[in-house]
């Protein structure tokens, strides 16, 4: 990730880095992490050469390898740092009241709205401070006067003014790849907590969101929280302003639309359409998560085929889910329930030579992922919250051919830009079941015009131009920031 060039350095902060390390019989094995930040980032990376595309000297990535601290020798961080990787060890107990506590049983689910399944608890907390400065320690000898350092994520949201005051120098820019709630369910987090993460965050010189509605929400927080004026994008803390901004993540535009070109994934697609048979298939992927509507999707898939049996036999549904944060116990009683949902369906409805939903629980490597987007006519993505969705936007850029339908919840971040979606409320079930009786008799016209319509809006908004236009108005914010602080 090192090139040459000026001298302006990235540091890149994110909890996990763009890998992950696995010990398998007392070697080590360095894989790429499944995720949406990852991938964003790393498509970003790989598109402007390692930065020197834009006259950076150097990116450096900081986080977590996934390993406990106790199994991660002096091997393993030369491995990473020859990579320009730098890690945070976290012991067993770290990992447990900050990344499965606050960070996946707090912020996670509250920043979704999904306050049954947020827990409040001090010794969450009190990890989650304390993992913010050891991130800090980690980052503070690598940063000097003049470089950037771009903070990622819910999980270190303390981190940029913890930066700023012992780097004032430098230019800090936050990015939240989650929604920001709405100020009244903000409202639940014990009141020094809050104001803690909001005047956290408020240390960057820009704070960035996906789109408008979580940038309103979160300058409503800090004007009702901590009494700040914050209007017109910009927080006035102080002395100091702080730009926030929404800059929509995106996707490597060519990758998926070149990837039938693949030969590897040609012969995928090709293998796959013998194998199904003139099936239309209905395909989902995502990340094992209750934010996702694996559940609400699984029972508008059965509505659908039972309001018209006619389809039954003709199409199938193959859902993909990823294992993720396997440690936290909501996430494993979610995954029983998912498969006695599956099983009950296959079991009512499925024949002897028809599977209503194939589902698939592990990591499929990418040729596979994108022979399915390409053999998918339908993707039904229906999360019940979403920052944006990625996978949203890898279906439609890989329809080369012009065809496929995407039925995109509203309560998405990608609904605000892909408009030529079928665009389903995710709890509506027979609205949903709706959607995909109408993806499945769509004319190949009007898939068509669709298709286009979305697949213009990713070409000129891919992941280039998120990361370029965020560093470009971080440099700006800093700039001004500067100005401003002169006496
Ligand atoms: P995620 O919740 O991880 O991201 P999403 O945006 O859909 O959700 O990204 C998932 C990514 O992982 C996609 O790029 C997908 O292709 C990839 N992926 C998933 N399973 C895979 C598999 N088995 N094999 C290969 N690749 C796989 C979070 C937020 C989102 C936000 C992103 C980026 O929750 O709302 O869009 O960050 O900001």
């Amino acid at each position: 990730m090192r090139s040459s060039g000026g001298n302006v350095k990235l540091v890149i902060v994110s909890n996990r880095l763009p890998v992950s390390v696995v010990q398998r019989d007392g070697a080590y094995e360095i894989r790429e992490a499944v995720g949406g930040l990852a991938t964003a980032v790393r498509s970003f990376l790989r598109a402007v050469e390692g930065g020197k595309a834009l006259g950076l000297s150097e990116v450096v990535w900081v986080g977590w390898s996934g390993l406990r601290a106790e199994a991660e020798t002096e091997e393993v961080r030369g491995r990473l740092r020859e990579m320009g990787l730098v890690t945070v060890p976290l012991a067993g107990e770290e990992v447990n009241l900050f990344y499965e506590g606050f960070c996946n049983s707090t912020l996670w689910p509250l920043f979704h709205g999904l306050i049954v399944y947020t827990v409040f608890e001090g010794r969450f907390w009190d990890a989650y401070v304390r993992v913010n400065q050891k991130f800090a320690e980690v980052v503070l000898p690598l940063v000097e006067p003049g470089d950037i350092v771009w903070v990622h994520d819910y999980h270190l949201m303390l981190l940029p003014a913890i930066i700023r005051d012992a780097a004032p120098d430098a230019a800090v820019g936050f990015f939240l790849h989650i929604p920001f709630p709405p100020a009244e369910v903000f409202q639940l987090m014990p009141p020094p907590w809050r104001s803690a993460i909001l005047d956290g965050v408020l240390g960057a010189d820009l704070v960035g969101f996906h789109v408008h509605e979580y940038v309103n929400n979160f300058l409503r927080s800090v004007a009702k929280f901590l009494g700040y004026k914050a209007e017109a994008g910009a927080v006035y803390a102080g002395r100091r302003k702080v730009k926030v901004g929404a800059f929509p993540i995106s996707i490597d535009f060519d990758f998926f639309y070149n990837s039938s070109l693949r030969e590897d994934v040609a012969a995928m697609i090709k293998e796959f359409r013998q194998r199904l048979r003139g099936l239309k298939i209905v395909f989902s992927i995502d990340r094992l998560d209750y934010t996702k509507g694996n559940l609400n999707r699984l029972r508008a898939w059965e509505r659908f085929l039972k309001e018209n049996p006619e389809w039954r036999g003709k199409a199938t549904f193959i859902m993909v889910v990823t294992p993720s944060r396997t440690g936290v116990p909501q996430y494993e009683a979610m995954k029983r329930e998912i498969e006695r949902e599956v099983g009950r369906i296959n079991g009512e409805l499925g024949e002897v030579d028809w599977t209503p939903v194939v589902y698939i629980y592990r990591f499929i490597p990418t040729p596979t992922l994108l022979a399915l987007y390409n053999v998918a006519d339908v993707a039904l993505i229906t999360p019940l919250r979403d920052g944006m969705n990625l996978v949203a936007k890898e279906y439609v850029a890989s329809r080369r051919n012009c065809t496929g339908v995407l039925i995109l919840s509203e309560t998405a971040g990608a609904a605000h830009e892909l408009l030529q979606a079928l665009i389903v409320n995710p709890n509506d079930e027979g609205g949903v079941a709706a959607a995909i009786k109408r993806a499945l008799t769509m004319s190949e016209e009007e898939q068509c015009r669709r298709i286009e319509a979305m697949q213009e809006r990713i070409r000129q908004h891919d992941v280039v131009r998120w990361a370029v236009d965020f560093i470009h108005a971080l440099a700006e914010a800093h700039l001004e920031a500067q100005e401003a602080a002169q006496p």
